[in-house]
């Protein structure tokens, strides 16, 4: 089955790109700004993502890529077998604190996700998921998600979105905060995704990614049950920059009725 093969590959890969990044850190990184002056990019990123994309197209010619550094190609629809590659995301925790950072590759079928795989490169831990097959932490089988209360939550996000900000409704995320049980911040959607996954937390919010940070991730928590939309509750469709909420089964429609119903996301 070609699918079988594109899965076992892709962990392949991932796993090589990760021993090639540990053993980065010895060296010298080259570290250059992206869109402003904390939007950072490094020469492994770039490598990550070029040793990647150089397999899928030595085994797969036909395959499309959507990969965050550019190596791959301009997309102007998700038909056919599409790659979406963050060859790290959280590059600043890479680039500070040589921890807290992750691949993610989603492979996707005409739009749909078919595979899911987050690399936490310094945990060796691959959370990895094949529609219809169960997700799973290493070779360990991740249980279905249950649903939580706000009340007994925790959830991901990040601080600059409570914040007072032009572009967002802030001030609904302040009723959020208070009702939780706590607020965590990891800088690295894909890892904080996969937490969902795991149960470490039960929600994960963010108000702007692209494509390669959740294309992955999504693949392995709905795999679990967990909903995945932006914060109007709508389903992503992997070719635009979105907002994002991930939260298990019916936390995720608590805090989109009872909490972020009348923002403008
Ligand atoms: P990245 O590290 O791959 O850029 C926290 O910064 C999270 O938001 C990370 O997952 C990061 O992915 C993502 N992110 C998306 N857009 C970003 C931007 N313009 N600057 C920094 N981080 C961004
Ligand atoms: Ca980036
Ligand atoms: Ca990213
Ligand atoms: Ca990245």
């Amino acid at each position: 089955m070609i699918w079988e093969t594109i899965y076992s590959h892709a962990k392949e890969w991932v796993k090589e790109a990760g021993i090639n990044i540990r053993q980065s850190f010895d060296k010298t990184l080259d570290i250059q700004t992206k869109s402003n002056q904390n939007d950072l990019v490094t020469n492994i990123d770039k490598e990550t993502e070029q040793f990647i994309i150089s397999k899928i197209k030595e085994h797969y010619p036909n395959h499309k890529i959507m990969g965050e550094e550019g190596f791959g190609d301009e997309l102007a629809s998700l038909e056919g077998i599409v790659w979406i590659i963050d060859p790290i995301d959280g590059t600043m925790n890479f680039v500070h604190q040589q921890r807290n950072f992750a691949i993610s590759i989603g492979v996707y079928e005409n739009g749909v996700g078919k595979i899911g795989i987050v690399y936490d490169v310094v945990h060796d831990e691959m959370y990895h998921a094949f529609k219809g097959r169960g997700a799973y932490l290493n070779n360990k089988k991740m249980p279905k998600l249950e649903t939580a209360s706000i009340s007994e939550a925790i959830i991901a996000l990040n601080a600059t979105w409570v914040m007072p900000n032009h572009r967002i409704d802030h001030h609904l995320m302040i009723p959020l905060v208070r009702d939780a049980r706590g607020t965590r911040s990891y800088g690295t959607a894909a890892l904080e995704m996969v937490y969902v996954a795991a149960g470490r937390v039960d929600a994960y919010i963010s108000l702007r990614l692209s494509p390669w940070d959740f294309a992955g991730g999504a693949v392995i928590v709905e795999e679990l049950g967990g909903i995945v939309t932006n914060l109007r509750g709508e389903k992503l469709n992997y070719l635009n920059k979105d907002s994002l909420l991930v939260a298990k089964p019916g936390l995720h429609k608590t805090i989109i009725e009872e909490y972020l119903k009348n923002g403008e996301w």
